[in-house]
């Protein structure tokens, strides 16, 4: 069966239905997912439940209630579709709207993944925005919000742009009106929020000798340029604001250093999509920086308010949001800096920091994606943390890149299969996957998903293990 009948049956079910909670996941996807569905929903006067969950398992089940509404799982639940069984939910009164690795299970309960359908590059908001148009064709207003949740779950990084039906998910919001595309726009997050020479020093995809890791350096470099990186009343321009021959001087300048030091320049532009319905130099201003902003909800344990950001709340929601945003990237700035202070132990395929309880096991796999760029980033890094309200248990994330991936290494399987091993559990994807583990056996962990990724890399070229 084809993606369209599926979307298809999944409407039919949910227009069945006399009301629905819809369970979900607390990161921007999931938030965005839970938006585009529920808005959908009250439009068609239906009654609608939401509840977050940080992960599907065991105690997470117990916020779901046994009444008799459908119960929609969205980015979650294809892999926990036993969990479900076991909480005694039937085929009929579940639907799950997903792009996580499915788990086979007794039950076949209905479901909407995108990787069923061999698409890799679309995440739980682009599969819930096609429910949403199947309902009513005049939904697309929410595509905006698919993007973002796309956009949050990196489903833009590798082709520099979402691609396939995620990309003709932006053709609609452009259609509508609130998706501005920009075709070959600078590939660095904070475009419409700080500084250029902060955007570059922190950019590093692409890596740009003498300037990434350098605010200072890339100040420098800017001012070398002639450019006008300052209003009238003395304060800095953003990206955005940036006259269009300041920003095409800035690029070429930045694919020449790229060149200088014998590196590729194809990942120095993407395509990016700017929100002209949103104020100018604010988070919500672009897909990845909006993206940000649901992220810091959700890992704070408020995906509420990130969804009445979504809703369109631009007052408390917003001034909430934005402090929580504040203090996310405060702790991960300190997060970044224990992992540099306290260095990693490197074995033969995987860097490694236990940062014990003092960092919330939410943001570690943030601050271990951030650290790679500063350590070796050739070894996927892996950042084991204390979980404080269940001491037994030991959160596992892991960060890789595109070079490690073109070389073989797929952290989903890696994770999967020595959390499998040790007792534990784990998923995510080939990039960015995170387990699950007993405390107990942290260190046979680590040496196991070591020798995976020996096995990964040594399989992917025989002649490098
Ligand atoms: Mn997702």
């Amino acid at each position: 069966m084809g993606l369209e009948t599926d979307v298809r049956r999944a409407a039919d079910l949910i227009c069945e239905a006399d009301s629905v909670t819809i369970v979900s996941h607390i990161d921007a996807d999931g938030i965005s997912t839970e938006s585009i569905l529920a808005q959908a929903l009250a439009r068609e006067g239906m009654t609608v439940k939401s509840v977050f969950v940080r992960q599907l398992e065991p105690m997470a089940m117990r916020h779901v209630e046994k009444d008799d509404s459908l119960k929609l799982f969205t980015d979650l639940g294809a892999g926990q579709q036993s969990l479900i069984e076991e909480h005694g939910l039937s085929a009929d009164e579940v639907l799950i709207l997903d792009h996580h690795v499915s788990q086979p299970c007794g039950t076949a309960y209905p479901q909407v993944n995108s990787l069923d359908h061999g698409i890799t590059r679309m995440s739980a908001a682009g599969v819930a925005y096609l429910v949403a148009k199947a309902l009513d064709s005049t939904n697309i207003d929410l595509a905006k919000l698919a993007v973002v949740g796309n956009v949050g779950d990196m489903m833009a990084r590798e082709n520099c742009g979402l691609v396939g039906p995620a990309r003709e998910i932006v053709s609609d919001g452009v259609e509508y009106g609130n998706i501005i595309v920009q075709s070959r726009d600078l590939n660095c997050y904070g475009t419409s929020t700080r500084p250029i020479h902060v955007c570059l020093g922190y950019c590093d995809d692409p890596y740009i000798d003498g300037i990434s890791n350098s605010t200072s350096s890339a100040l420098r470099f800017l001012e070398r340029l002639g450019v006008t990186l300052k209003n009238s009343r003395g304060g800095w321009f953003v990206w955005e604001e940036l006259a269009f021959e300041d920003r095409r001087r800035i690029i070429s300048a930045l694919a020449q250093q790229l060149i200088a030091h014998g590196r590729e320049t194809d990942r120095l532009l993407a395509e990016t999509y700017i929100f002209p319905d949103e104020p100018e130099r604010t988070a919500l201003r672009n897909a990845s920086e909006y993206a940000t902003l649901l992220n810091a909800c959700g890992r704070w344990a408020r995906p509420g308010i990130g969804g009445r950001i979504c809703r369109g709340d631009r007052g408390d929601a917003y001034r909430d949001a934005e402090q929580m945003l504040a203090h996310h990237r405060t702790i991960i700035r300190d997060l970044l800096q224990y992992i540099l202070d306290t260095g990693v132990t490197e074995l033969s395929h995987i860097q490694y920091v236990h940062t014990g309880d003092k960092f919330p096991d939410t943001i570690v796999g943030i601050g271990a994606g951030m650290a790679l760029s500063k350590l070796n980033w050739r070894k996927p890094i892996m950042v084991l943390s204390a979980m404080v309200d269940e001491p037994e248990t030991t959160k596992v994330s892991m960060r890789t890149n595109e070079w490690a991936l073109a070389r073989g290494v797929d952290l989903q399987e890696a994770l999967v299969e020595a959390s499998a091993a040790v007792g534990g559990a784990g998923g995510g994807h080939r990039i960015a996957a995170g387990a699950f583990i007993p405390k107990t056996t942290e260190e046979e962990f680590v040496d196991r998903v070591n020798r995976i990724l020996k096995r990964q890399s040594a399989s992917a070229d025989p002649d490098n293990s």
